[in-house]
This record gives structure tokens, sequence and C-alpha cells, in this order.
């Protein structure tokens, strides 16, 4: 605030009422501009921290989405997130071609479930497919029990798959590679998804998270 202008007041209306009126008018005017700049300021700053909220959120748990889908076990039975209410979900996307991401996820998962002991009966590990036209029930039958009989593998149409990807956030792409079987392979998420007992996302770890650190955090997590 412009002091100097503040003691000019008295001064100039002695000598002068109407420029004093004509300045203070101006005082005004500039005041509430100044206003106005540190509303827009507060507010920009207000959308920026909901962003910086937002990604925190990420990363803490405090993202709000459920996991929502309809699909075909690798037993052939149809399945949603219904069958598995009251138990912590694992989710893993991937496919059964895929030459060292998924395997060595499912190998981590199964021992996860290993070390979980009794708490294991409150977990269902979840492999979902992003390779609809190959991973057919049959396929994941010969795929997802190599790694432990509790992982349940499930696929869908492209569109069911689709739909499942979008809600629950997940990113895949088909990529041309000549050398892969039948000249393609597909790109996808790698982290493992937690989804709590009522469906809701809880947080996600990092493909290479250590499985003693997953248990300890499913721990933490089912005790509470
Ligand atoms: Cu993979």
């Amino acid at each position: 605030m412009n002091l100097q202008w503040l003691e000019d007041v008295p001064g100039s209306l002695t000598k002068n009422g109407g420029q004093a009126i004509y300045m203070t008018l101006t005082f005004i005017r500039k005041a509430l501009w100044a206003l106005a700049g540190v509303a827009a300021l507060a507010f920009v700053w207000l959308l920026l921290w909901g962003d910086y909220r937002a990604d925190l959120a990420r990363t803490d748990g405090e993202l709000t989405f459920r996991a929502d889908f309809e699909l075909t076990d690798h037993k052939g039975m149809l399945r949603t997130q219904e069958d598995f209410a009251g138990r912590w979900m694992i989710v893993f996307f991937g496919f059964a071609n895929c030459p060292d991401v998924c395997p060595t996820t499912l190998s981590e998962v199964a021992a996860v479930m290993d070390d979980l002991g009794e708490d294991a009966e409150q977990v269902q590990p979840l492999f979902i497919s992003i390779d609809p036209e190959r991973d057919t029930p049959a396929a994941l039958a010969d795929f997802v029990p190599r790694f432990d009989a509790g992982i349940l593998g499930l696929t869908g149409t492209p569109d069911q798959i689709a739909k499942t990807s979008n809600t629950l956030k997940i990113f895949y792409e088909k990529v041309e590679e000549a050398s892969a079987p039948d000249g393609y392979t597909m790109g996808h998420s790698s982290q493992l998804f937690l989804f709590g007992p009522e469906a809701g996302f809880v947080t996600s770890w990092a493909y290479g998270t250590p499985a003693e650190e997953i248990v300890a955090d499913l721990r933490e997590r089912i005790a509470r």
C-alpha cells in the first residue's frame, strides 16, 4: 500500500476538496484493482493446489474409483467385482504371451500370497488380460495356474476389456513386432493395483516393488 499517498490526503483536503475526492476515488479504484488481482492470484493458486492435491491422491490412495467389471475367468465362469466383495483384490493387467513383465509380476504376486499366510484368505489376486484376441479362458487356464492356484485369470471380449481398462484407468496398446508370436506384442500399464473390500481403489505398487514391501503394506491395511 502506498503510505506516501495516505499522508498526502489531509493536505490536499485543506487545499482543494474536489481534488481530494478525485484522489480518494482513484485510491478506491486502485484498491479494487489490487483486490481483484489478489483474488485472481488466490484463484490460480487454489487451482494449482487442487492439481497438486490430486497428484498426491494418486500416490496416497485418496483417488476415488471402483473396480467395476464383468469378465470370464480362466475356468469359464462369469465374474464381477461383486464375487470378491469383502476381500481385497490385487489386480494386474497383462497378457499370457508377455515375455517378462507379466510372468515376473505374477511370480511376485504368488510370493506375496505365500508370505501372507492366514491373511491370504482375505486377498484375491486377479490377472486381467488386455489381449482379448489371444487370451481366451482356455489360454489363460494354460498360463495363470502356473504361478499360484489362487490367482484368477480374467478375460472378455475386446469391448469388455476396453470398458474395464477405462474404469480401472489403465493403459494398453497393440504393438506390431515381427519377431513376436503372431507378429505383435502388447504394451501395458505395469503397476499392481489394490482394491479394498468394497472394491474401491486403495493404492498401487510400481513394477519391481519387492514382495516384502507389498506384504508389509497389505498386512497393515488388513489389520486396520
Ligand atoms: Cu506383460
